[in-house]
């Protein structure tokens, strides 16, 4: 750059850089005692799923353990974790629902 101090050590952007908020993936984790109907009323309410993709997601949680049920931006991904723990916190299922960035 140079300055008003004639200074021209100074790099320059010269494409525009656009700063992306990082996303975090919310996960689901499975056990062997929260019922499966409960797991797709889960991602029904909170994930807006259609009943086919709820039931869907729900057996591969089962199955593998562990499966991302959505991206979002680090308040909504903390929102949701939350709803859903809470949820299933009050309903007395062991449920849980973790963050991580992506
Ligand atoms: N494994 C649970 C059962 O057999 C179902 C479940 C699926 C729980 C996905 C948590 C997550 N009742």
């Amino acid at each position: 750059d140079d300055g008003p101090d004639g200074d021209a050590s100074v790099l320059v952007e010269t494409r525009p850089k656009t700063k992306r908020p990082p996303l975090y993936k919310v996960l689901l984790l499975n056990d062997d005692y929260t019922p499966m109907e409960f797991v797709i009323a889960v991602l029904e309410r909170f994930f807006g799923m259609d009943h086919a993709m709820a039931f869907e997601i729900m057996l591969t949680v089962h199955k593998k353990g562990v499966a991302v049920v959505g991206v979002f931006s680090h308040e909504i991904a903390e929102t949701k974790v939350a709803q859903v723990m809470d949820f299933a916190r009050r309903n007395q299922h062991p449920l849980q629902c973790t963050m991580e960035k992506e």
